[in-house]
């Protein structure tokens, strides 16, 4: 900045229910960022590379039962594992890309039955605040023309609806709401000018903690 002191890097986190075309886009952001000068990390959650993940990437594809109480915990623990290298990274000034975080955990929870957001927030209070927050919304209808959803658990049509009517409800004023019904180019256009905007507006401001 102006007076040369170090600024932090951006959270930006990307929500949206499957097959919105969350990773494809963050992965673009990445790339675009990137050789635009800025300094970019992409993280996914889950992150399926640690030994929580290896669990729930186990549950996801059905090879392990697990409670579904104790699972919602595993997601989160899967973001608390992170965290320190989240703010390490943050306070470098490096801006991280965010494929899915907490309110995937709790929109996907409270889809089951006999959950609710209340009790599906609670492991994640006091996680990073993101700096900002897009939640692709993509219709059931244009969904099915992007074809079938995959193999892994919670990927059916009523169920993502359940998930699609919590992330209604848990959306704030602040999220930016962008139909992913449009090209991959046009919405990484769209999604570039957001994550420019949120570097430049949030360098200087202090990072707070979620749902406190
Ligand atoms: N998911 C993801 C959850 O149920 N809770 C969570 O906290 C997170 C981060 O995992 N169907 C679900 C949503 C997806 C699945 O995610 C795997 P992905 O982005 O397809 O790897």
């Amino acid at each position: 900045n102006a007076h040369g002191t170090q600024t932090r890097g951006s959270l930006i986190v990307i929500e949206g229910c499957d097959r919105s075309g969350k990773t494809t886009q963050c992965s673009l952001l990445q790339e675009n960022l990137t050789s635009s000068g800025y300094s970019v990390k992409l993280m996914k959650f889950p992150d399926r590379t640690t030994v929580i993940g290896q669990m729930i990437n186990d549950y996801l594809a059905c090879k392990q039962d697990v409670d579904d109480h104790a699972v919602h915990l595993l997601f989160s623990a899967n973001r608390w594992e992170r965290v320190s290298m989240m703010l390490k990274l943050l306070e470098q000034g490096t801006s991280l890309i965010v494929d899915r975080y907490a309110y995937s955990g709790v929109c996907y929870t409270a889809a089951k039955r006999g959950f609710d957001m209340s009790w599906c927030k609670q492991p994640d209070i006091g996680l990073p605040r993101p700096d900002t927050i897009v939640y692709l919304t993509l219709s059931s209808e244009a969904a099915a023309k992007r074809g079938n959803y995959g193999e892994e658990r919670y990927e059916q049509t009523d169920f993502q609806k359940k998930v699609a009517d919590n992330f209604a409800a848990l959306t704030e004023d602040s999220w930016k709401v962008i139909d992913a019904d449009k090209s991959i180019e046009n919405l990484q256009a769209e999604l570039l000018d957001i994550c420019k905007e949120t570097i430049k507006r949030s360098s200087d401001q202090p990072l707070y903690k979620l749902w406190t």
